[in-house]
Parts: C-alpha cells; structure tokens; sequence
C-alpha cells in the first residue's frame, strides 16, 4: 500500500491542475446561488452546468453550499480544498477526472445560521436553489402544504426567526427580501412532480400560518420554476477517493463518482435573472412537466423496483441487476406495456429511444450504485413514482400487475430480511410505523397488504379501496414468497 498522502487540492494549485478543468480561464465569481443541500446530486449536475456558464457567459453566480443536516465535517472538508472537489465520471470508455470551482462556501445549518441569513439577504444572491430530497420539504402527502405536525414545521412556527427547515427557512428569507425589495428566485431541483409548484405550495402554507400578509406577496412575487434533472450519482465510496487521488495527485477528500450522462430541463422563469445554463447544454423551456413525469415515472419508478426486488434477492447493485436477463425483460415490459402509455409527451420524445438509453445506463459497470441507496424513503418516493401511473392504469381498466408487483415488493422489503434471512436496515421517515405494520400482518400477504394500503401518507384513499389492486398485490406477495428471482422471471 502507498502511504504517502498527497497535499491537499487547494486554489493555489489550480495552475497545475489544468488538464482537469474545463477551462484554464476563469475569474474567481461573487456568490449568486445559495443551494440548499449540497449532497452529491447537487455538485455533480447543477454546480457543474453552473460552472460552465460561467465559462461560456461569466457573471457572478459562485455557490454557497448549505448542509441541513449540520453535517459539519463534509462542510469542514470541503472548506479545508477551498470549496474545490472533483467529479469522476464513469462510463464505458473509462474515467474522467474534472475539479470543479464554483462551489465558494459551506454552512453547516444550524450552526451557520447567522452566516446563511447574511447570504439570503445579500442582494448579489439572486438564485435559491434547493436538493433536500422528498422528505425535506416537510409536505403534508395529502394537501400539499407544510405539515403542521412535523417537529421541525412545529419548531418553526414557534421560533419563525431560527427557522430548520425548508419551509421555515424560505419564509424568513422571503421576508427579508420582501422587505428590502431585491428579488430571489427558489429552484426546487428534487424528484417531485410539478416541483416549483410543490414547493411554492409548502412555502405560502408555512407563510401563511405565519403572516398572512408575508403568503399573500410570495404568492405573486416569487418565482418557483420546476425543473427535471437528471444523473446518477452514487454515494461517494473510498474507491473514488483512491481515483481522485490518483488522477489529480493531490487529496481530495471530497470527490463525486457519476455517470457521464446528464440532463436539465428547467422552466424558464427567472425575473433576477440566471446563469446562462441555456448556452451549456440545459434545456430551457416554458413547461417541464412533461420531462419531469417521463423521468420520474420511467427513470426513478424503476430505479425503485430494481432497488425492493434487489435488496429481497440479494442483488446489491444496479448494474448486476439488470445483468439479469429476467430482471431486463421486466423493466422493459414494465415501462413498454404499462407506464409508457401513460405518459403524454410531445411528439418529438420518443419514449421507447428513452426506455432503451435507461436500461444502458442502468447497466453501467463502472457505476456500482447501491441498491440500498436507492431503497431509502419509500414511503417518499413510491407516491410519486409508481402510484400516480397505477391509479391512471386502474382507472382506464388496463392491466397493472407490473406496477403492483413493484409495490408488492416495496411491502415485502418491509419485512427487513433478504429471500435467504439476511437482515438489513430500513431507512425511510415512516420506518418504525411501517416495520410494525408489516411484522403485524404475522406471515400473511393479506394482512400485510390491508395494513399498508392503510397508511394514507403512501396510498391515496381511491386507491387504498381498489379491490382489484388489493387482489392483484396479494397475488404478487404470493409469487415473491415462492422467491424472488423466480417471481421477477414470471412478471417478466
Ligand atoms: C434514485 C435517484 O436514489 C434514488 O432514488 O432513483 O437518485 C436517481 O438516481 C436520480 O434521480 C437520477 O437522475
């Protein structure tokens, strides 16, 4: 083993470095974007078409990164490299290494409170950007608003001025804003369909139980364009520690591994103004619905049934998933016969060319993404990802039973044991109420599936009632107990 640690990747060694960045030129920018939740996705898509506008159009639009959840030692270590980082693309002709810079500052909520709110009101910040994934929006599932009984909504309401949640946390900065009259746009960039609307929803309802007044002026004078974005970014792994240290010869202990594929479509709706994302490859046009649910429905829903089949099979990663000929031939025919005919694109999108580049990428080698990592907070992701495309099957009368069989094995991974008894952990904000559910069904698919049909955060009431649904699970909890791989060849 080499034990010699390299200096760290700082900006003063950038002149050394310029194979792997995308451009030599580059003037240090002011920041213009505060994002919230700066995981993986955020450094890997957004900041990196940030960065290239930059390059193609200049203007000041450096980001401060904001960890919610007071994760102070990726803040710490990203500060220590200046805010630098390297993504490490993976694909099929091998690995590209590019440092990016314009990530400029990291706060670590709540103790940066004071620092974050001087940027929210700083006037050069004209873009608030957010991936907090679903959860992070604190949403009632029903209504759509803020959910009053959240812990952290409730904390906020209490103390609206140190504000830890989204919704909090973008009422108080609209208020400064409105107050001081310098415009701010907020980005949602998170898997929810419609998800400026979504998060102007859960903003006016927080603002609202605030200061009616505050709702009544966000309501007409903040921008929320939704936006589909696309890349699969894995959890970093020591793996690409090793590739970043390799390629650029110095530390960074802060990399992302992804695919070289990438797509943003965003609403084009920026009254203060934006980066020229539009000259570097991000569509921008005058409505993304029909791209967001085509990614969510087609991309993440079956993201989402490789990730419960997986975890009950023993399978750990995507690629070795979709390695498996049966496993192919069902998410084929799942997006083929059952979601793709849902789905209302224009002409020009060809859905089954889309079908096709999923299942590439899906099986990228290089990429070894976690099923487990996928799997986390499905009583999130299910609603948006597969019931919305099941409740339109069920109400046409046209067949479903791949749809339920991904639900059916979502209830099933409930259970906490792989097909051969190896535990694993379940991840998800409801976990403790759903893990007693599933151990309360004692062994019976019936059971199991009339005490989770019950939890009105997942399954909307109409479809809760569907006797056909219900009848259809069962007959999938029934096939997946025979085993899974057996299963998923009879769905194929
Ligand atoms: C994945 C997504 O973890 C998950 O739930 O389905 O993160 C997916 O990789 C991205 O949405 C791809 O753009």
């Amino acid at each position: 083993m080499n034990r010699f640690t390299p200096p760290r990747l700082a900006r003063s060694v950038l002149p050394e470095l310029r194979s792997h960045l995308l451009s030599p030129a580059w003037r240090e920018p002011r920041i213009g974007i505060v994002h919230l939740g700066i995981g993986n996705f955020h450094r890997a898509h957004q900041a990196l078409f940030t960065e290239e506008a930059m390059i193609a159009a200049g203007g000041d639009w450096g980001i401060c990164g904001v960890t919610l959840q007071g994760d102070v030692a990726k803040r710490d270590a990203l500060m220590a490299q200046d805010g630098l980082y390297s993504i490490v693309e993976r694909g099929m002709e091998g690995e590209r290494v590019t440092v990016v810079r314009a990530l400029r500052e990291v706060l670590a909520m709540p103790h940066d409170r004071a620092a974050l709110f001087a940027r929210l009101a700083d006037p050069h910040v004209r873009i608030v950007s957010l991936t907090v994934t679903e959860k992070g929006y604190c949403r009632d599932a029903k209504a759509g608003d803020a959910d009053f009984g959240h812990p952290g909504v409730m904390h906020d309401l209490a103390y609206p001025e140190r504000p830890v949640t989204v919704p909090g946390i973008l009422t108080a900065a609209l208020r400064m804003r409105r107050d001081s009259g310098n415009p701010l746009t907020v980005l949602s960039c998170d898997n929810l369909a419609h998800n400026g609307a979504a998060l102007r929803r859960v903003v006016c309802s927080f603002a609202r139980a605030v200061d009616p007044g505050l709702a009544d002026w966000i309501e007409t004078h903040v921008a929320f364009p939704s936006t589909m974005v696309d890349r699969i970014v894995p959890a970093t792994t020591a793996a690409d520690l090793v590739s970043a240290r390799a390629a650029l010869g110095y530390e960074d202990r802060a990399p992302v591994a992804c695919e070289p594929f990438r797509q943003w479509v965003v609403e084009d709706h920026f009254p203060a103004g934006r980066p020229a994302w539009d000259r570097v490859g991000a569509q921008l046009v005058g409505d993304v619905t029909p791209f967001e649910l085509a990614k969510l429905r087609m991309l993440n829903a079956t993201h989402s049934t490789i990730a419960y089949l997986s975890m009950l099979a023993g399978i750990e990663t995507v690629d070795a998933a979709i390695a498996n000929p049966d496993m192919h031939r069902l998410i084929h025919a799942l997006m083929t016969s059952e979601i793709a005919p849902t789905l209302n694109v224009p002409l020009s999108f060809d859905l089954f060319a889309y079908r096709d580049a999923l299942l590439e990428r899906y099986a990228n080698p290089a990429l070894k993404h976690r099923c487990a990592q996928i799997a986390m907070d499905g009583s999130q992701k299910i609603p948006l990802r597969l019931l919305g495309t099941l409740s339109k099957r069920i109400a046409t009368r046209q067949s479903f039973s791949r749809l339920a069989f991904a639900v059916a094995a979502w209830m099933q991974f409930l259970l906490g044991r792989t097909d051969a008894g190896v535990p694993y952990e379940i991840h998800d904000p409801l976990a403790d109420r759903l893990q007693s559910l599933a151990a309360s069904a004692g062994g019976s698919p019936d059971a199991l599936v009339r005490v989770l049909l019950d939890v009105h955060e997942v399954f909307p009431t109409e479809l809760a009632r569907s006797a056909s649904l219900r009848q259809t699970l069962v007959e999938a909890l029934q096939a997946l107990r025979k085993g899974t791989l057996h299963a998923i060849a009879a769905y194929a």
